[in-house]
């Protein structure tokens, strides 16, 4: 593997010290939180601790148990200490952006089982308002074109500019999580009231989960490409 992006690394390092022998860990998505969990790994393995780790998503756990972590499924685990995790968006009241890597919806479970919730970034994912990187939104896959009229007209009604656009692999199929879902990308430019679209989001029935992760965050750790950090 190439070496890790050094803003990247620098975060992953920073969070990766709040991590204690005996803490359960929920372990993130995205090549942020990849670098994160390969830094995890090697602190294990140096300090000889014993941690129980659940994953946002199967290529987190597959990244885990390939560096010898032990994953375990979050209902065995039950509840978590701390759970570290990329993100798209970070706006300076630590509301979130998330999603982009499609995996939203078990960060979002993952995030909210936690006691403490630590989101590394690097600065380009600082924003003074969200909305510039488009939502996403996890919808169903039957009906799912009633699900994408029903959220048009929400946008709509809330006065936002933008589309509910498919998201689509390079082979021009649908992206599907892990949980079989589509993922609609909301393109919107800027989100000036979070509460009232994630509200609006949410009372859509084929809507599964969005990506506005609001009042969800503890802490966010932003790393710089000199090696240091600064904290939100
Ligand atoms: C996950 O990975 C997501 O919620 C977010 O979409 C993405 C960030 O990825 P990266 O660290 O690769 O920019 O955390």
């Amino acid at each position: 593997m190439s070496d890790p992006d050094p803003a990247k690394l620098a975060a992953s390092r920073a969070a990766i010290e709040l991590v204690r022998d005996g803490m359960r860990v929920g372990l993130g998505t995205g090549s942020t939180a990849s670098v994160m969990v390969r830094e995890l790994a090697a602190k294990v393995q140096a300090e000889g601790l014993a941690l129980r780790c659940a994953a946002t998503s199967q290529a987190t756990a597959d990244l885990a148990e390939s560096l010898g972590l032990r994953i375990e499924s979050l209902d065995q685990i039950g509840w978590l200490d701390l759970t570290i995790d990329g993100a798209d968006e970070v706006d300076p009241d630590l509301n979130l952006i998330k999603g982009g890597g499609a995996a939203h919806l078990r960060e979002k479970i993952v995030a909210m089982a936690s006691d403490r919730m630590v989101v590394i970034a690097d600065p380009g994912k600082v924003v003074e308002q969200l909305g510039a990187f488009h939502l996403p939104v996890e919808a169903l896959a039957f009906g799912f074109e009633t699900t994408r009229e029903l959220i048009r007209r929400a946008l709509e009604d809330l006065g936002l500019k933008g589309r509910p656009i498919l998201q689509r692999l390079r082979d021009g199929e649908p992206v599907i999580t892990d949980e079989g879902n589509y993922i609609l990308d909301l393109a919107l430019e800027a989100i000036p009231d979070a509460p009232a679209l994630a509200r609006a989001l949410s009372a859509i029935p084929g809507v599964v989960e969005h990506g506005l992760f609001l009042g969800i965050c503890h802490l966010a750790i932003i790393g710089r490409a000199d090696g240091s950090v600064v904290e939100l």
